[in-house]
């Protein structure tokens, strides 16, 4: 049987890539809510009535587990799948945590970037005030990246002029790591890294998530089986989607990332 990844789009494929350098026994099968992408900007209610909808189309392909390789759709939903479904859900957090843990000594800031959605639920809130106990962790919505991701903008002038406008209010020599807490943006990783200051690390919560899983299964008992094959699906039953979610595999393992 196969693991599943969901995201509203094909952010959840950073997540991916990593279960599948982790877990090279494994068989993946990755679907896009392409009818309902964005999540970002809607409402709670909406965004749960969408990823209920695609969980039972997922879990209607048997699959061992299932991965929110999105960081809104978790927050909103994932307590729901799990009072639902027997199968595993393993969920996104951002990174918060390990990167209060890199700064608390230094005395440096971190950025927490994420959707609007994510950054005003409870569940974020609740996160920073367990772990940022000196009040050292903002947060900066940033919606925009996850239209020029979906429309596979890459371009690092159009991009570099974007975040340069966002980061305009910060200051960043202030910041000792940049949160992405959405899935889509680390596809802008190399990008961050190479115009932000260099003592600013770039993170995400994909190797977290991916150390989970891992657990579960073993836990379990239900590992490998499988040979890293990857199968691409879509809410809207798109081809010319499942296209684009090739290209922007392709794009993860191309040299520059
Ligand atoms: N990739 C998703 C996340 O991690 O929050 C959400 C993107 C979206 O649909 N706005």
């Amino acid at each position: 049987m196969s693991i599943a990844f969901f995201d509203s789009g094909i952010g959840g494929l950073t997540v991916l890539r990593e279960a599948a350098r982790m877990l090279p026994d494994e068989d993946f099968i990755f679907f896009a809510d392409t009818l309902h992408v964005p999540y970002g900007p809607k409402s709670k209610q909406q965004v749960t009535e969408y990823v209920c909808e695609a969980a039972e189309r997922i879990l209607g392909e048997k699959v061992k587990a299932l991965v929110i390789a999105c960081n809104t759709a978790t927050s909103v939903a994932a307590t729901e799948l799990r009072r639902v479904y027997e199968v595993p859900v393993i969920g996104m957090e951002p990174a918060v945590k390990p990167a209060v843990e890199m700064n608390g000594a230094g005395g440096r800031r971190v950025l927490v970037l994420a959707t609007e959605l994510t950054l005003s639920q409870a569940k974020y809130m609740e996160l920073v005030s367990r772990v940022d106990d000196h009040g050292i962790v903002d947060s900066l919505p940033m919606p925009e990246l996850v239209e020029y991701c979906e429309r596979l903008n890459f371009d690092p002038v159009e991009l570099g002029e974007y975040f340069r406008r966002k980061f305009e209010p910060f200051d960043l020599n202030a910041y000792g790591t940049i949160v992405l807490g959405c899935t889509h943006y680390p596809y802008y990783a190399p990008l961050l890294e190479s115009m932000l200051p260099s003592h600013i690390r770039v993170i995400d919560g994909s190797a977290g998530t991916v150390r989970r899983l891992s657990t579960v299964l073993n836990e379990r008992g239900i590992t490998g089986g499988g040979s890293g094959k990857v199968r691409f699906m879509n809410s809207a039953n798109d081809a010319a989607y499942n296209e684009k979610l090739e290209r922007a595999w392709a794009v993860l393992h191309s040299p520059t990332e």
